[in-house]
């Protein structure tokens, strides 16, 4: 058997239940092949892909919490050190009631490889709990935060580890754990990105992510003779990346006309009115049934499907494992031209080999939307030297970012002749480079 498919095979073993954490784990060894075939026995003999596909550290704790009634609720918590070899661990936390330490495996290892695109000296890492901050007051979400600090304050540090937010982590909840951390620790440090503008946060990185997926996306169009400017594109989700890829398309000059949250979708054929669905979904955490009763111009679907609608481009933003098959071919039958995986793995493999073998350029997660934890990378660098940079400063950074990702990710696919194919190419330069400082490091 190859190695590629022994190390497969260990990691299924080794971690039953865990569907997402072996599928992650499956689209890079394929992708590694040709890579490990060059080098098989050196890369046995090393066990380099069992280290790779086994985080270095994980704790999992519980988190008691009291609710607005008395009543005490305990969560289950995870944070997983999966991979330091370039830099300290990093990456977001999940509060979702689906988390589970599949998924935060899932997710730590995909950030392996994202934070290597970036060129930046950051390791991978994730954490979260099944917390739901949906419904809860502010006091029941800080005394969650609070609480979860209080075990993780012990694992993380500035030159440690530096968790930020993902899915239902966002400012408030960052403000609220780095209050906790900073009154455990004594330490004004930057222990957290994400944070607010008043106390060491970044300018821009709020908008990173989706403003990243942007950037990524045009230059994949303009390299491969398309313009975003003029084009349809329909997205998924309505949070933190799906807002801020909304609002950089329509600066691009494309025409966006969905988005969605677990509940439904939107179809607007006069373009997503992103002010309104700031209000709605940032300052009134409602639902987007709020966003259609308030403008004439928008039909709700309850449901899958924001998939369904003709467009050009297709940007998924919210969650895994959301665009199937049946997008997948509804997507081709319409005419798109491109997918950019602004969320961590929205799309089956299925799905993606279909889009792939139809033509349609694709740009996997961990290069499309790696511009947030790149800005984050850079909230860590203001931080260490006491200072901050404009608006302007980060975004322009995040854009050189972001081009020489594609470009990096578009060469090492050509060197090992799969031109085009962007997820071989992704996951190839991610590992060349992590696998290199692992090698340099020794046994560790
Ligand atoms: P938010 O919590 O801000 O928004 C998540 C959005 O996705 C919401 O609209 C939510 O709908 C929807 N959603 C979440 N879970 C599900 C589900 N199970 N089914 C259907 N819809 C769902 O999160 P972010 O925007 O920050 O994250 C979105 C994606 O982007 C995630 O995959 C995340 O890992 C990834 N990502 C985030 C980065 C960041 O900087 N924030 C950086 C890189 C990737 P509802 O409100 O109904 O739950
Ligand atoms: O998936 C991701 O890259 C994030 N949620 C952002 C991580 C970070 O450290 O900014």
């Amino acid at each position: 058997m190859s190695y590629v498919d022994e190390v497969y095979e260990r990691v299924v073993r080794e971690n039953p239940s865990q569907p997402e954490f072996h599928q992650a784990v499956r689209e890079v060894l394929d992708s590694l092949r040709p890579v490990i075939e060059r080098n098989e026995e050196k890369y046995r003999r090393e066990a380099l892909l069992e280290r790779i596909t086994m985080p270095e550290r994980q704790i999992l704790f519980r988190v008691p919490w009291v609710d607005d009634k008395g009543q005490v609720q305990v969560n289950n918590a995870f944070r997983v050190q999966f991979n330091s070899a370039i830099g300290p661990y990093k990456g977001g936390l999940r509060l979702h009631p689906s988390v589970n330490l599949g998924i935060i495996k899932f997710l730590g290892f995909e950030q392996i490889f994202k934070n290597s695109l970036t060129g930046l000296p950051i390791g991978g890492g994730k954490g979260g709990s099944d917390f739901d901050p949906k419904g809860k007051s502010d006091r029941e979400v800080m005394a969650f935060c609070q609480s979860f600090m209080t075990e993780l304050f012990k694992y993380i540090g500035a030159d440690v580890d530096v968790p930020a937010g993902d899915i239902g982590t966002g400012a408030r909840e960052i403000g609220f754990m780095y209050g906790q951390y900073k009154r455990l620790t004594g330490k004004y440090e930057g222990v957290l990105t994400g944070k607010g503008l008043t106390y060491g946060g970044s300018l821009a990185r709020t908008e990173a992510t989706g403003y990243g997926l942007l950037y990524l996306t045009q230059e994949m169009l303009a390299s491969n003779g398309h313009e975003l400017a003029g084009k349809t594109v329909a997205v998924s989700g309505a949070g933190n990346v799906a807002i801020y890829a909304v609002q950089k398309a329509q600066q691009l000059g494309a025409k966006v006309v969905t988005v969605s949250d677990s509940n439904g979708w939107i179809y607007d054929a006069e373009g997503i009115d992103v002010a309104l669905l700031r209000e709605i979904k940032e300052v009134r955490r409602a639902r987007l049934t709020e966003y259609a009763a308030a403008r004439a111009s928008a039909q709700y679907h309850e449901g899958r499907g924001v998939f369904t609608v003709k467009c050009d481009v297709a940007l998924p933003c919210a969650t895994q494992n959301e665009l199937r098959i049946e997008d997948a071919k509804a997507l081709v039958a319409n005419g798109c031209i491109a997918v950019a995986e602004g969320a961590n793995m929205p799309t089956t493999l299925e799905a993606t080999e279909y889009l792939q073998k139809h033509g349609v350029l694709f740009a996997p997660g961990k290069a499309a939307n790696a511009g947030g934890v790149a800005t984050s990378a850079l909230e860590m660098s203001q931080n260490s030297m006491r200072l901050s940079w404009t608006f302007e400063e980060v975004d322009a950074k995040l854009q050189s970012i972001m081009v020489g990702i594609f470009h990096n990710i578009d060469e090492a696919a050509k060197a090992y002749g799969m031109a085009g194919n962007y997820v071989a190419g992704a996951n190839i330069a991610g590992f060349l480079k992590v696998a290199g400082a692992m090698e340099a490091q020794g046994v560790v």
